[in-house]
């Protein structure tokens, strides 16, 4: 076979990197576009085919870019401080600087050997300390600004892993890493005021163009509620029982209150007839974590108080119990219940035999909780008003009467900026004698992470820095006052909230980002990641993105034009890929296998880039036989020089057509990243020129052009064989003559068991086989003979293709 990837793609590698093909230009008269790839955590086990998704995906796109004139910035970086890092050198008995080394050293030669376009001038690690430093600079602004505090909090604490999670970390209360026991501690911990942002944070989605999913992920997490805070008065107590409700309107049917276990009030309003019943449950509330409380059991058990309550809008007495479906952390941690018209009240109304009241007509109440619309009834003034209205009309009543007022409230928690690790940025801030807190002079970072022998987790709480004596004794900065550092780490998501500016201007010494750099280049146009991010780093990057716009240090205040999350790659079995079920793909077999230009080639064929799909080695195959068939335009198979029927010949009207045609798709398909229509439109293309007896040398080198993106290395290859001269990477795209578009497709009905299941343009000269490679891209058509055998392919020329399955 004539067709060697394994030579072609390592010499054109070498050459681009000789050539600093890739390099951006940092000042530039040409229009920007900025591709990013969520930069990955290099890992032990090496990369893995989905990331080889997502940045093939990027890398098309970059590639593309540049042929169309634009200066791309595309780079590549480490995420490489943070828990797994650490877990892993723990695992394997080394220290993490030097696995954090060796692991990036492996992921950099294999995003090397699928011909990745980065300009490597850029890379960056977050762990490195000309990073990092900027790292602590920003969380010097922010405590500059009072949005990093210290405080003792509930935490989810990890005894195993010896470090306090965040919430996304923690799943069925168990480590989402190793899958260890979590539980609820108190603990100081450092903080970012990140709902100070929260309406900013919501807004800002508007602005930006992410799928639906994650934007409507990110607004359950930010989890905004409009409604009111009331207070109510407690019988022979001069304390007032503050609640939060989204539906003030129900005032008047509010039968009773339940405060959290942990309410500060419990305690004092609770009879001594009830104490010992109250401690109990409040004891056995302790042990449970807010998803048990909210599950399926809410509202399902309680304890009563003996107190009462008079509600303000009856004026009646009403019991004040207790019950873990009220969460401390979550308003006021108390609440005011409406059984008639609430699903968890209705049930813990049921249960202690508690009165229902009917205050919104619409469902029969006595039965089950009615949430919908409708006149309000028993309600005094608000009799007759609507939901919307009565809300609004009890407001202003709470108001004027000075028991309450409006109150939005987010459900999003501030953000636990510390890890009792070692592998981290250290917090920049010392301690004096009584306990007063004060930051680092910017001019004394990075404060560098110590170098350790034992950088194991201690088991106390403490992280293991706190053994380092030497480092951790200190002076109070500009005086002799002894000192301690916090010992403290920052976690993982510090770095990766603001690299994104970093390699706008990665060696800048002076600041973190030149802001008429970051004028040019912010914001990012396209980012491609998993949507294991959906909530977490991005709404974090959002946030300090947001802060630095309002210190006029970034010019925008949203980071990302565009989002795309690439689908997950699944086994050959359909499983997710993992050891266990030994289906793992390793990209340097496949490459060995078929080349890198083919590994591309297939995973954009796959599939629609955000669709979750197994892999199939036929398809692999079938991608490298495309390869081949392309190759076999031009070269003899045998003896690999140039075909007597590649000639300087003007093309023919039908070629020309073709070729137009197959320019026109490819286009319109890169651009909207539906690569996967793109290739096949290719296919057809090779299909028809295998064809040809005389193949016009200007076609086949404008076909070259829009194989460049895709496979590369394969692309230089046959141009330089061509007599091409300077490389494709700054080459013309061609652009497609619209001449030669019109009226040379037409569409047809696809039908399946007799059913028409889609309509497609094909070419009104092709012949079946590239009719059918079209009908087979369809995603309508892929869905009706998802998992069947296909029995019969007919198509019935320039009007109908029939398929039969069983
Ligand atoms: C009375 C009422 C009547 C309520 C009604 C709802 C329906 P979201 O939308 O999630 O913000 N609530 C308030 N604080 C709570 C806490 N700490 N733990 C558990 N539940 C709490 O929910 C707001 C509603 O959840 C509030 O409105 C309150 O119940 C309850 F027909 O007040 B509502």
């Amino acid at each position: 076979m004539a067709y060697d990837p394994s030579k072609i793609e390592p010499k054109w590698q070498k050459r681009w990197e000789a050539e600093k093909a890739f390099r951006t230009e940092a000042k530039t008269d040409k229009p920007k576009y900025y591709v990013l790839d969520m930069f990955p955590y290099p890992s032990g086990a090496g990369l893995h085919v989905g990331h080889v998704e997502g940045y093939t995906a990027s890398d098309i796109v970059a590639r593309y870019k540049r042929m169309r004139g634009f200066e791309v910035l595309h780079p590549m970086g480490w995420d490489a401080f943070g828990l797994p890092a650490e877990q892993y050198a723990i695992d394997t008995g080394r220290h993490p600087e030097e696995t954090t080394r060796t692991n990036i050293n492996t992921f950099r030669g294999q995003l090397q050997r699928i011909g990745f376009s980065y300009d490597w001038e850029r890379e960056i690690g977050t762990c490195d300390p000309p990073f990092y430093k900027w790292t602590q600079w920003i969380f010097l602004k922010l405590l500059e600004h009072d949005l990093a505090y210290k405080t003792e909090m509930l935490v989810n604490w990890c005894p195993a892993l010896g470090t306090v999670l965040a919430n996304d970390e923690v799943i069925d209360g168990k480590s989402e890493r190793g899958g260890h026991p979590v539980v609820r501690k108190p603990m100081q911990q450092w903080m970012l005021r990140i709902t100070k942002y929260a309406d900013r944070l919501l807004e800002g989605l508007d602005r930006v163009e992410f799928p639906e999913s994650i934007k409507s992920m990110q607004r359950d997490r930010i989890g905004r509620s409009d409604g009111a805070d009331a207070s109510f008065a407690i019988h022979g107590h001069d304390s007032k029982l503050e609640i939060f409700t989204t539906r003030p309107d129900t005032m008047f049917g509010a039968t009773f209150c339940v405060l959290a276990p942990e309410h500060p009030l419990v305690d004092k309003i609770t009879t001594a007839e009830k104490r010992a019943a109250v401690d109990a449950y409040r004891a056995e509330a302790a042990s449970k974590s807010d998803v048990a409380r909210s599950g399926p059991e809410a509202g399902k058990s309680g304890v009563d108080t003996g107190a009462f309550a008079m509600n303000p809008a009856t004026g009646n007495p009403i019991p004040i119990w207790v019950a873990d479906y009220v969460l401390m952390n979550y308003g006021t941690g108390a609440i005011m219940c409406v059984p008639g018209h609430d699903e968890r009240d209705h049930a813990f109304a049921k249960k202690f035999g508690l009165p229902i009241v009917e205050v919104v007509k619409g469902g029969n109440v006595q039965q089950a909780a009615y949430d919908g619309d409708g006149p309000h009834v028993n309600s005094g003034i608000l009799d007759g008003l609507s939901n919307k209205a009565a809300i609004e009309k009890m407001i202003g009543w709470l108001e004027e009467k000075q028991l309450g007022k409006r109150q939005i409230r987010y459900r999003m928690r501030d953000w636990i900026f510390a890890r009792q690790r070692f592998w981290g940025e250290p917090i920049p801030v010392v301690t004096d004698e009584e306990g007063k807190t004060y930051p680092l002079p910017f001019e004394e970072l990075p404060l560098l992470l110590p170098h350790v022998e034992k950088y194991e987790p201690t088991g106390t709480g403490e992280s293991p820095l706190a053994r380092v004596t030497d480092w951790v004794t200190t002076k109070v900065p500009f005086t002799e006052r002894p000192a301690r550092r916090e010992t403290d780490t920052m976690p993982g998501s510090a770095g990766s909230s603001w690299y994104f500016l970093r390699f706008i201007d990665p060696k800048n010494d002076r600041t973190f980002c030149d802001l008429e750099l970051a004028k040019k280049w912010m914001p990012v146009d396209l980012y491609v990641g998993g949507a294991e991010h959906a909530v977490g780093h991005l709404i974090y990057s959002r946030f300090w993105t947001k802060f630095l716009f309002d210190l006029g240090l970034c010019p925008v205040d949203e980071p990302y034009k565009r989002l795309v999350n690439q689908g997950m790659i699944l086994g050959e079995d359909s499983r997710k890929m993992s050891k266990r079920y030994g289906n793992v793909v390793n990209p340097n077999d496949v490459i060995d296998q078929v080349g890198a230009d083919a590994l591309r080639l297939y995973e954009m064929f796959m599939g629609p880039i955000e669709a979750e799909k197994p892999w199939s080695t036929t398809s692999l195959e079938g991608a490298r036989h495309f390869l081949n068939r392309a190759w076999r335009l031009f070269f003899d198979d045998r003896t690999d020089v140039l075909l007597d029927a590649v000639q300087d010949v003007p093309p023919s009207d039908d070629i020309q057509k073709l070729l137009h045609r197959t320019i026109d798709k490819v286009t319109t398909d890169t651009e909207a990243m539906r690569f996967n229509t793109a290739i096949s439109a290719m296919m057809v293309f090779v299909n028809e020129m295998t064809k040809q007896t005389v193949r016009p040398k200007q076609v086949l080198q404008s076909f070259c052009l829009l194989l460049a993106p895709y496979a590369p290395h394969m692309a230089e290859e046959i141009h330089e064989r061509l007599g091409g001269t300077a490389s494709l990477i700054r080459a013309a795209f061609p652009v497609a003559d619209p001449k030669w578009l019109v009226d040379d497709s037409v569409e047809i009905a696809v039908q399946v068991n007799g059913k028409i299941k889609d309509r497609v343009m094909v070419p009104a000269e092709g012949d079946e086989a590239a009719v059918r490679t079209i009908v087979m891209a369809s995603d309508k058509i892929q869905a009706a003979i998802a998992g069947k055998e296909l029995v019969k392919f007919l198509y019935v020329k320039g009007r109908l293709v029939t398929i039969a399955v069983k």
